[in-house]
């Protein structure tokens, strides 16, 4: 495969420190060297930088919104580049509100997307339904049209508009859903997998039902956006919104591995591993955590590589 790797040093989005130092403690821990080491064609694009144009005017119930929207509309751009390279997109957080930029950025590049979100949280809030003012719970509700009427005007956003479809969202990993996100998701009768699904079901079949909602030919690129606080926070401590009770580090490999056998994979965000959260051990297991689902997403088996297809994957 041939990937381009886009780092977003940006934490603003949420109130903890560190979220930022994610792509420098990725990139140290080798998630670059873990995809080459089986074949893959690897280039680090860098991490997005940007300058702030101050909006003017305070936007209620959105924290940080004139660095959200400086940031992101670079992160677009990088996304786009990547994907207009010819190369898959790999794009480490930061926080989860630059699944705008990046999904932004796909869709600029590849048009009509299905997206994956593999998360604990639907960030699906707008700023009237948000209880936080938190911008990493709103990504999901930027991006849908069926929810561009709920937004007041956002002064340097306009090089975005609201395209994805929420037909073609899926979630996977649900545990902590806000009452009116709740009411989104019934409302427009999204795909949603929350825990209990897994439960009853089962990660595979789970998987490929989602799949199979959001991309039934097959014929969009897709763009998975991957929470780290999906996963149990056994498995994935230094994040800034833990909720116990989350999928297994098994069960995230194998989402993944079940993504990159669709073929289908265009982009993929990991998002929301905080160094600067637990013990270094904390910070190990969750940085080991991350390289494991990003390789799997890539091609790697865990059965072993197959030596002579080396070249090719
Ligand atoms: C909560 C928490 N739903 C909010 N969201 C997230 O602030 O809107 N936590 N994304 O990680
Ligand atoms: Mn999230
Ligand atoms: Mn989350
Ligand atoms: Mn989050």
């Amino acid at each position: 495969c041939r990937v381009g790797v886009v780092g977003v040093p940006f934490e603003k989005g949420q109130r903890n420190t560190g979220v930022s130092r994610g792509p420098e403690v990725l990139r140290a821990a080798g998630v670059i060297q873990d995809l080459s080491s089986f074949g893959c064609d690897v280039k680090d694009y860098g991490d997005v930088k940007y300058e702030v144009v101050p909006a003017g005017k305070q936007l209620s119930n959105m924290r940080e919104y004139d660095d959200f929207a400086a940031c992101m509309e670079k992160v677009s751009s990088s996304v786009k580049q990547v994907l207009s390279d010819g190369r898959l997109c790999l794009s480490l957080g930061g926080d989860h509100s630059m699944g705008v930029g990046t999904i932004d950025g796909h869709y600029q590049a590849k048009g009509d997307l299905a997206v994956l979100w593999i998360d604990a949280h639907a960030d699906i809030n707008t700023s009237a339904t948000s209880p936080t003012g938190n911008l990493h719970g709103m990504p999901v509700a930027l991006l849908v049209k069926e929810l561009a009427d709920y937004w007041p005007y956002l002064p340097n956003m306009d090089w975005q508009v609201p395209m994805l479809s929420i037909k073609n969202i899926a979630y996977i990993g649900l545990r902590s859903v806000d009452e009116y996100e709740r009411l989104i998701l019934e409302k427009f009768g999204v795909t949603a997998y929350a825990m209990e699904d897994v439960e009853r079901l089962g990660v595979h079949e789970v998987t490929q039902r989602a799949l199979e909602a959001i991309n039934p030919n097959g014929e969009r690129s897709l763009h998975v956006s991957f929470d780290i606080d999906s996963l149990d926070p056994l498995e994935a401590p230094s994040t800034g919104t833990t909720e116990r009770g989350g999928l297994s580090l098994r069960e995230g490999v194998h989402i993944m591995e079940t993504v990159f056998a669709s073929g289908t994979l265009g982009a993929m965000d990991l998002v929301e591993v905080n160094p600067l959260i637990g013990s270094e051990k904390d910070v190990k297991i969750t940085v080991d955590a991350a390289r494991q689902v990003v390789r799997a997403g890539f091609g790697y088996k865990r059965r072993g590589m197959p030596p002579l297809l080396k070249q090719e994957i």
